[in-house]
């Protein structure tokens, strides 16, 4: 026999998880113990619940999918916010917590990290709104049911599940998992809705005179990345990408026309988007944020939706049809048509050069990004955090191989450092670089400590612009002040005599190019790198974007 405990662990190692994060409380020691028995996984603990869902969802991106395991209510609820994450994000992250032992509710007992009352249902209830499936396990037997149903749905989702497991059953005997495809095989199509859906694409590009791609945030999670590839290649036209879709497109292909994202783009991939009469979306995702307020929705007679199990295009709509089926067919029934290229050849402009700085100059993001751009190699993943890291990373030319990671659906601030390090956990091969701004880091600061225990060489540029400057671009007012920190001497305050971080400070480019140097020979623990510059020293397009947002955001209420 198994036991409940053990099953989970054995499934959760089964779905190609090599680590689980958590935090310890009382409600789920006994379960800590019975996954720490599973020798083909490994326990990582964090700082904080937060902090824990939030290294889980990086570890989701690195490998697919992840772990978190919590305490009742004081844990869970702070989980929650990380899960939401992994809930828009499209992350299938399991939230595993802890709960009161199975006699206390029929027992009328008052318990410890609850709200005080008899009812112990409201995290289960909390968690259905965040999840693919939440299951509360109140009988060893039902677990392995249970444990298969919520951790399936993750994967089929690629959305948050929840599993609930007693303080009393995390040791109690249940049956030994069956087969494992019973919980990875994938959902196929339906075969005669993808025909359809195929025949009706492929007829609906065949009439566009100037047909292009544009490739949205769900592509990676609905697995369709090289099918798309296929796909533009057999037609040969021309390649956009949203800002959450940038790296699931390699940028060095020739049909890579930049970063859509309106008056925001990069290399002028709205002029070719906006020229082009045939836009194929594959998992779009068109939010305030990423329409730039509103002013650039591809939508209309011009557009086919391509979702991860769903088909629009005008006077059509196909259910139950994955993303990479679909693509991979219609790439060998479309014709070639490169008009979009020929065009943008001739609207393409010249990647922007930014000289070198004076080494002894004022430091400004300019520069930062530039200096970024010069260590980015096919091994880099790039995390860039909410704020105006988002506008100064964006541009990044990213070599084959190299990744790239942006949390642009939920863009809670500070997400960028425990995300880093579950995303190192899971990708220890990779470089794992972050820029993260001075207010995002002040949220999540204490997860470097992990980084510094686990020895994770995570390169992260902290940009201390004082303030929150994206906030101050939207809407200003003195709660956009916060307060300075010596961040180098942080960091290095987490060795404690015991880790190998190490923590500069850069105030002009040379100081910055020798922080660099010294950063790629610490291969032993994190490096910060503060790069101080003026509060008002942004991008031109945070300042562009800020101001449609805001316009979007203070829409006067409609009259009723
Ligand atoms: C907030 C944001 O310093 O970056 O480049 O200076 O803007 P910039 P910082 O990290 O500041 C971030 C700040 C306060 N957003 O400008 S983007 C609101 C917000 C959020 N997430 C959470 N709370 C508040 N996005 C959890
Ligand atoms: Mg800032």
């Amino acid at each position: 026999m198994d036991t409940v405990g053990s099953y989970l662990a054995t499934r959760l190692a089964q779905i190609g998880l090599k680590h689980h994060f958590v935090v310890p409380g009382d409600y789920n020691l006994a379960l800590l113990d019975q996954l720490l028995l599973n020798k083909d996984m490994q326990q990582v603990n964090c700082a904080n619940e937060l902090n824990c869902a939030f290294a889980a969802e990086g570890y989701a991106r690195a490998k697919g999918a992840a772990a978190c395991v919590v305490t009742f209510s004081v844990g869970a609820f702070s989980a929650f916010d990380g899960i939401g994450g992994a809930y828009a994000e499209n992350l299938p992250v399991i939230l595993i917590s802890g709960s009161p032992n199975t006699n206390d509710a029929g027992d009328f007992h008052l318990l410890h990290h609850t709200l005080g009352t008899h009812d112990f249902h409201y995290q289960i209830e909390m968690a259905k709104r965040i999840t693919s499936a939440a299951v509360s396990i109140q009988r060893a037997e039902d677990a392995p049911r249970l444990i298969d149903q919520a951790i399936r749905a993750a994967l089929l989702a690629k959305k948050p599940a929840y599993i609930e497991i007693p303080s009393n059953l995390a040791g109690a005997a249940c049956a030994p998992p069956g087969p494992i495809s019973a919980v990875i095989d994938p959902e196929p199509s339906d075969a005669a809705s993808l025909a359809a859906a195929v025949d009706s694409a492929a007829a609906f590009l065949a009439k566009k005179l100037k047909p292009m791609l544009l490739a949205g945030p769900k592509l990676r999670a609905a697995g369709a990345e090289a099918a798309f590839l296929a796909l533009a290649e057999a037609i040969g036209c021309s390649v956009a990408v949203m800002p959450g879709a940038k790296s699931f497109f390699p940028e060095q292909h020739k049909q890579f026309v930049g970063v859509y994202w309106g008056e925001v783009s990069t290399l002028g991939a709205n002029t070719i988007v906006d020229w082009s009469d045939g836009i194929l979306c594959a998992g779009t995702v068109f939010t305030d944020y990423s329409t730039v307020g509103w002013t650039a929705q591809p939508a209309g007679a011009n557009v086919l939706i391509a979702d991860p199990d769903h088909v629009s295009l005008p006077g059509a709509d196909f259910s139950r049809v994955r993303l990479a089926d679909f693509l991979s067919a219609l790439a060998k029934k479309v014709k070639r048509n490169d008009a979009t290229m020929v065009e943008y050849a001739r609207l393409r402009p010249d990647r922007p050069q930014v000289p070198t700085a004076d080494p002894k100059a004022k430091l400004n993001r300019k520069e930062i990004a530039r200096q970024i751009q010069g260590i980015m190699t096919g091994h880099t993943t790039l995390l860039l955090e909410t704020g105006d890291s988002w506008f100064n990373g964006i541009e990044t030319s990213l070599p084959d191989g190299a990744r790239f990671e942006i949390e642009m659906q939920w863009g809670h601030i500070g997400w960028s450092v425990p995300a880093s390090f579950g995303y190192a956990v899971g990708s220890p091969n990779r470089k794992i670089v972050v820029m993260v701004g001075d207010g995002s880091f002040q949220m999540t600061a204490q997860e470097v400590s992990q980084m510094v225990r686990h020895n994770l060489p995570v390169l992260l540029f902290l940009i201390n612009n004082h303030g929150y400057t994206i906030e101050v671009e939207i809407h200003d007012g003195p709660y956009n002040n916060i307060k300075n920190w010596d961040y180098g001497a942080l960091i290095e305050a987490f060795n404690a005599g015991e880790g190998h971080a190490k923590g500069y400070r850069a105030t002009n480019g040379g100081e910055l190019a020798e922080a660099i140097t010294k950063a790629a020979t610490n291969t032993k623990g994190p490096t910060l790198i503060e790069c101080v510059i003026d509060r008002d020293d942004c991008t031109r397009e945070l300042i562009r974007w800020g101001h449609q947002v805001a316009a979007a955001n203070s829409r006067p209420p409609r009259k009723a």
